[in-house]
């Protein structure tokens, strides 16, 4: 009886170590494993994939966000069926869960695991083991003839079995934790933000590991993977204040000692006094993440932030009253959104910066819609944005890339990817120094730096006299970047 599974994460191959795991397939990897199942994982960023034995393998798992990471998911998926075409490819993961059918319908795709799969994938790998149909089991799409089928969604799955990702399964000389690791304590958000796939993914539910899993792993990690620091990669880790407390109240008592990072919502800060937020700092938090997104109240109400522009000033000031790096982001290229709107997000980053300047500014990204958020609907119904229609298409919808912000009046694209090409420059250049003075000195750090100091330069003087227009400098350096590229 067959019981081999291969799950893989498809990317770009790197040359040297990675630090993160492949989140989304861990914990289904653990799953399996529990049901008698033996797993082996393919992350292509350390491995090459030809190699792998697909000799007796019961299915291959292949896990996808939107964008680049389907394409080098077709890839294996190609290679899988042209080594044995018997086994079943069962893609799962945000991009197939959003666009269930469009995926299914790709030859390459046998099934689709829809949602959070550690259950759907036991019960499926059972019935494939066994022979057996599945076509009544929730969580599924799939082709059936020449229609695609859909059972009822699953349910969230419990959270709160005992145990971490079996980390005992990846190459340790592969990985290098011992920085920096991530960890995932809760899933979902019951917040309503417009561009973001939570709504349609978690329907808008939140469900976290109890604090006493949470301790465990985490003080598990802190000694076997002598990490210093952990990224929490909860989308909204503070929904819960209570457990938020409770949490740090025991990472003190126990002595953890371990820094730790994560996301949260500026208006939680009105509930957050200075006592609260020095708890979390002695229990390790160094750093927060907060989605700003915008500076003007008229585009926060549009993207259903639920947050309002003195709570950005506010919350960030508390937190660097209580010592605690925030890193804030923004995004502009919004459906609706005028120069007036991106000049109001840039006087708010200006009085950020005013707080403390070394309140970190991670970026004016421009807006990329993804499937699945109501903005993504309001694009393609109000503005007849054609979206890609196929699985392969979507390989190519990379995040910001100037190539598929097609919607857009050519002159308000360029005045976006100047603005946010120059807050880049302005915000993010300096912690990159910063990061690289820590590290030992590379010759190529050097050049780089060497070679940006004139952007720098013109970047100041942009911001100080907000002047966008004309970027001759940039287009200078695009079309540099093009030649060398091969690229017309
Ligand atoms: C960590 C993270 C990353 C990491 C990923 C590192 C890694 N090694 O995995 C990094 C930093 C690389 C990253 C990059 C990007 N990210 Co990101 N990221 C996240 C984040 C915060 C957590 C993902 C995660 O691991 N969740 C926990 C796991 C357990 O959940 P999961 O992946 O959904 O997996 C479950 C199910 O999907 C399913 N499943 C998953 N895979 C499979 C496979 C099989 C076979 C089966 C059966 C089931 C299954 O079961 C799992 C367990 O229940 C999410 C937000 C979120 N909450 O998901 C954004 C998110 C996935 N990222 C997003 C984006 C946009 C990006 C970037 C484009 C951003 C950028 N600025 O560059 C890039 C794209 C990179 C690329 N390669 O294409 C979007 C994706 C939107 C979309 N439609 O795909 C998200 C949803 C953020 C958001 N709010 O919009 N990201
Ligand atoms: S953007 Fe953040 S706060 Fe808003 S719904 Fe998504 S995860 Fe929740």
């Amino acid at each position: 009886m067959k019981k081999k599974i291969i799950l893989s994460y498809p990317e770009k191959r790197v040359r040297e170590k990675v630090s993160s795991i492949a989140y989304g397939i861990m914990p289904i990897a653990r799953a399996l494993l529990k049901a008698g199942f033996e797993v082996q994982i393919l992350d292509t960023r350390v491995q090459d994939y030809h190699n792998v034995d697909l000799k007796g393998v019961l299915l291959f798992g292949i896990s996808t966000m939107t964008g680049p990471q389907i394409k080098h998911g077709i890839e294996l998926a190609q290679w899988v069926r042209k080594t044995n075409k018997d086994i079943p490819i069962v893609w799962g993961g945000i991009h197939p869960t959003l666009l269930p059918e469009e995926t299914a319908k790709n030859k390459f795709v046998d099934i689709v695991v829809r949602g959070e799969g550690e259950e759907t994938i036991v019960e499926l790998a059972k019935r494939l083991q066994e022979g057996k149909g599945y076509d009544d089991l929730p969580g599924l799409t799939f082709r059936n003839g020449k229609n695609i089928v859909s059972t009822q969604n699953s349910h969230h799955v419990d959270l709160n079995t005992p145990g971490l990702p079996p980390y005992h399964l990846l190459d340790k000389s592969k990985y290098d934790f011992k920085d920096f690791t991530s960890y995932c304590s809760s899933r979902g958000c019951p917040h309503r933000c417009n561009f973001c796939f939570n709504q349609e993914f978690y329907k808008g539910k939140w469900h976290s590991r109890n604090i006493d899993h949470v301790i465990t792993d985490i003080k598990w990690m802190k000694k076997n993977l002598k990490c210093k620091r952990i990224g929490l990669i909860d989308d909204n880790f503070f929904v819960n204040k209570k457990r938020v407390e409770d949490i740090c109240n025991l990472l003190i008592k126990e002595k953890v000692n371990v820094k730790w990072s994560a996301m949260c919502r500026y208006n939680y800060f009105d509930n957050y006094n200075l006592a609260f937020l020095r708890l979390i700092k002695k229990a390790g938090c160094y750093e927060l993440g907060l989605g700003a997104e915008s500076g003007s109240p008229r585009i926060l109400k549009l993207v259903k932030k639920d947050i309002t522009v003195k709570q950005i000033l506010e919350g960030t000031k508390k937190c660097v009253q209580a010592g605690i790096h925030p890193v804030v982001s923004f995004m502009c290229g919004f459906p609706e959104e005028t120069k007036e709107d991106v000049l109001q997000t840039l006087d708010v980053i200006d009085k950020l910066r005013k707080i403390d300047p070394d309140v970190e500014i991670n970026g004016l990204f421009i807006y990329t819609p993804y499937p699945g958020g109501e903005l993504f609907e309001i694009l393609r119904d109000k503005y007849k944005v054609k979206f890609p229609r196929s699985l392969e298409a979507w390989s190519k919808w990379d995040f910001s890339s100037r190539e598929i912000l097609t919607w857009y009046p050519k002159d308000y694209l360029r005045f976006i990817s100047t603005v946010s090409t120059i807050v880049r420059y302005q915000f993010l250049l300096p912690n990159l120094k910063k990061y690289a003075k820590k590290y030992p000195f590379k010759p190529t750090s050097l050049m780089f730096f060497a070679s940006n100091w004139f952007f720098e330069l013109s970047s100041k003087i942009r911001w100080k006299m907000r002047w966008f227009g004309m970027p001759f400098e940039w287009d200078a350096w695009d079309y540099v970047n093009r030649k060398v590229r091969g690229e017309h």
